[in-house]
């Protein structure tokens, strides 16, 4: 089984700015709790970091017949990428949604997530801990569904 793990824009910036909503830890430190989970959970991974929505839209389409799930996190393009949505819809891959802190309870932008209608759950408020859950849901996922398109939620 291979994940691979999307990151987007400034999560590259971890731990610099902001403790008090993203936590204190670096993006370093959350690829390594990605690897450790992988590693465990007898999944192999890659783990992909871009602040460019295009480069997004490109991985995505390079995981087709070639990752069994994705875990993202859009990070600020959550709140505008259909582009991103789009691209999860065509590879039909099943994706789970990451969010560091919890959108629902922040500003009023924060209120929509494109890509997360093409995810079958999403897990937000959790700090790095949302990203080993992911992980854990996904691989139960893709066991007790045994292959087929990705269904659309909203949250
Ligand atoms: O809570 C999340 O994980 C977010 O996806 C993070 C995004 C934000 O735009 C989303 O609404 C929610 C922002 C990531 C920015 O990361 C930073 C890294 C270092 C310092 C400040 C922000």
């Amino acid at each position: 089984m291979k994940f691979l793990v999307i990151n987007g824009p400034n999560l590259n910036l971890l731990g610099r700015r902001e403790p008090d909503i993203y936590g204190g830890e670096t993006y370093a430190r959350l690829e390594e709790l990605i690897r450790d989970t992988c590693l465990r959970e007898g999944v192999e991974v890659e783990v992909f970091q871009s602040n460019h929505e295009g480069a997004i839209v490109d991985r995505i389409q390079q995981a087709l017949d070639a990752v069994d799930g994705i875990v993202i996190n859009p990070a600020a393009y959550t709140h505008t990428s259909v582009a991103i949505l789009d691209a999860l819809k065509a590879v039909a891959i099943p994706a789970v949604e990451v969010h560091l802190s919890d959108v629902r309870s922040r500003e009023a932008f924060r209120q929509v997530s494109y890509p997360g209608m093409a995810c079958v759950r999403t897990f937000m408020g959790l700090g790095f801990e949302g990203y080993r859950q992911a992980i854990l849901f996904l691989k139960d996922y893709l066991a007790q569904r045994g292959g087929g398109a990705c269904s659309t939620v909203s949250w």
